[in-house]
């Protein structure tokens, strides 16, 4: 059974959000167009509180986009963004949410981040989208969204990781790109396995 996974795509991460992806929102048309495709939809929502521990804003002297040692590994921080509740927390305002069926939010742990749609950073704690997947028995998740450098490429690892077919659709992704990490997650994403794919081929 198959599924479309849209991730995070929310004001911030598009231009003029607070951790905007170049050209994030370019990818909302061809995520409408797999909406009307696939049966079942699955959107992450990135939901934090405020003074969350990936904002730079809550450690004294350090910047956006500069790493930080967490308990749990390196950590990059980030511009204050997704603020629950907040506008740049909500999904863009063109993107059909219609269809969705379930929305998986994550990041709401103050102490850790979560970046991948099965697991926070920690690697442990589970958002429990493995138990709701295979209840439904779906097994192949198509995944779109931002960004493709972060959360979506622990989404791809992490779903392979927990035995479900992975596919990127790579004509409905945009990353953010710090230090080449786009073209790094792409051969992370492929030489785990994952399958990339089209908007074309899905859909003609
Ligand atoms: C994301 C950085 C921080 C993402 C979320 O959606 O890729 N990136 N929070
Ligand atoms: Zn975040």
């Amino acid at each position: 059974m198959n599924a479309l996974l849209i991730v995070d795509l929310q004001n911030d991460f598009c231009p003029g959000g607070a951790l905007p992806v170049p050209d994030g929102d370019a990818i909302v048309p061809v995520i409408n167009r797999l909406v009307d495709h696939f049966d079942i939809i699955i959107q992450t929502q990135d939901w934090h509180p405020a003074g969350h521990s990936s904002f730079a804003s809550s450690h004294a002297g350090a910047k956006p986009y500069e790493t930080i040692d967490m308990e749990y590994g390196i950590q990059v921080l980030w511009p204050d963004h997704c603020v629950q509740g907040s506008y740049g927390a909500e999904f863009h305002p063109l993107l059909n949410t219609n269809k969705t069926q379930v929305i998986i939010r994550k990041g709401f742990r103050k102490e850790i981040d979560s970046y991948s749609t099965f697991f926070e950073n920690d690697q442990k704690t589970t958002t429990g989208l493995s138990g709701y997947l295979n209840q439904r028995k779906i097994t192949d998740l198509f995944t779109v969204g931002l960004a493709t450098d972060f959360c979506v490429k622990w989404s791809v690892l992490d779903g392979m990781n927990e035995g479900f077919t992975m596919h990127v659709i790579k004509d409905a992704v945009k990353g953010i790109n710090l230090d080449a990490s786009v073209e790094k997650a792409w051969s992370e994403m492929i030489n785990k396995g994952a399958n990339i794919t089209t908007s074309e081929e899905i859909l003609y």
